[in-house]
């Protein structure tokens, strides 16, 4: 039963009775995080944030083991996304499973999308919610993760300055203050427009040297260079820390995005996923994929005309961003204990 009626609308509606919006404590009844996750907040323990729209809509598959990279390397994972209607970070492996899953069919959910899979649940009827980079930084900025490690960034889409399509997780960045730890943005987005999309939201863009001397190229997803230059660049994971916590001091409410290139064994040089980014591209226009379906429907396709030899390099280069984050957030961790 759905509609306002039902009983469990009323439970909700009881729980509800009393509040007073901008209530922290009570903001918290809602969110839920797990209680390794909480421990690990009091205790200044490094926390990484990880996104599920990966898992429902990235076209990865299911062994990414992102978890296990962050323990391995001492951190505690903190996956985020929308469980029958709850908002959780510290999903465990067998939640992330009932995700992706189903019942019911995750929904892929950016910040819009958020309080409406979180009420609709609270009206009866429980859905389930990947969140993307800019869904995921919502929640994981209000359970006070610093750090959030990922695959590829959304961007301005090519002919986007026309369309309007134009990712959410831009203006999340310009908006709510976490280091995000990517390989840039695909190909098949407009890699300079997102780049001056970001610097008017007032986004730190800095990309990991490495050691590397002079400039330093803004990486390109499955290519280590783009032929635009990086805006900034950090040296190491202390380095990225002490930035994102300059930030914190100077309680400037901004993200900061921490570009990690492709390992070099895996880097796919740009002309050979040119042609395959252009068709897929072509067909998500021509089959009208566009709005939210537009990002996972052109990572499948891209998927399917590489016959998966692109899968390897996607999973590498997220594996390598998430064993990154959890050095940057050891790193916070040491500078503010
Ligand atoms: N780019 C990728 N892989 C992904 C995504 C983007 O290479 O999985 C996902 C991320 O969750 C990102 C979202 O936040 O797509 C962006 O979608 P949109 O362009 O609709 O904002
Ligand atoms: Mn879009």
């Amino acid at each position: 039963r759905q509609g306002l009626n039902n009983p469990s609308f009323q439970a909700s509606r009881r729980a509800l009775r009393g509040y007073s919006s901008g209530n922290l404590a009570e903001l918290k009844e809602i969110l839920r995080i797990s209680e390794e996750v909480k421990e690990a907040l009091a205790t200044n323990k490094p926390v990484v944030a990880l996104e599920s729209t990966i898992y429902t809509h990235g076209a990865l598959g299911d062994d990414l083991d992102l978890e296990g990279i962050v323990r391995r390397n001492g951190g505690v994972p903190a996956v985020v996304g929308i469980l029958g209607g709850v908002p959780t970070v510290g999903l465990t492996t067998d939640e992330v499973t009932q995700l992706v899953e189903g019942p019911p069919k995750p929904k892929k959910a950016s910040r819009r999308d958020i309080a409406y899979l979180v009420g609709t649940g609270m009206a009866g009827q429980k859905m389930n919610g990947g969140t993307t980079i800019a869904g995921t930084m919502v929640l994981a900025r209000l359970a006070g993760i610093r750090v959030f490690g990922t695959g590829g960034l959304g961007g301005v889409h090519r002919g986007g300055h026309v369309s309007f399509d134009i990712s959410a997780d831009l203006t999340e960045l310009g908006r709510t203050r976490m280091a995000v730890i990517c390989s840039g943005s695909k190909g098949f987005l407009d890699i300079p427009r997102t780049l001056e999309y970001l610097e008017t939201q007032g986004v730190l863009v800095s990309t990991f040297a490495d050691g590397r001397k002079g400039d330093i190229d803004f990486p390109a997803f499955w290519a280590r260079e783009s032929g635009i230059k990086s805006p900034f660049v950090v040296q190491d994971e202390e380095h990225a820390a002490a930035i994102l916590l300059a930030q914190e001091k100077l309680n400037i409410e901004t993200g900061l995005l921490f570009a990690n290139p492709i390992p070099e064994e895996y880097a796919i040089p740009g002309e050979k996923m040119a042609t395959i980014i252009e068709q897929a591209v072509r067909e998500a226009d021509e089959q009208g994929a566009h709005g939210s379906g537009n990002t996972p429907f052109i990572l499948r396709k891209i998927r399917e005309l590489t016959n998966e030899a692109s899968v390897p390099a996607n999973k590498a280069l997220v594996q390598s961003n998430v064993e990154r984050a959890t050095r940057v957030a050891t790193a916070v961790s040491r500078l503010v204990s």
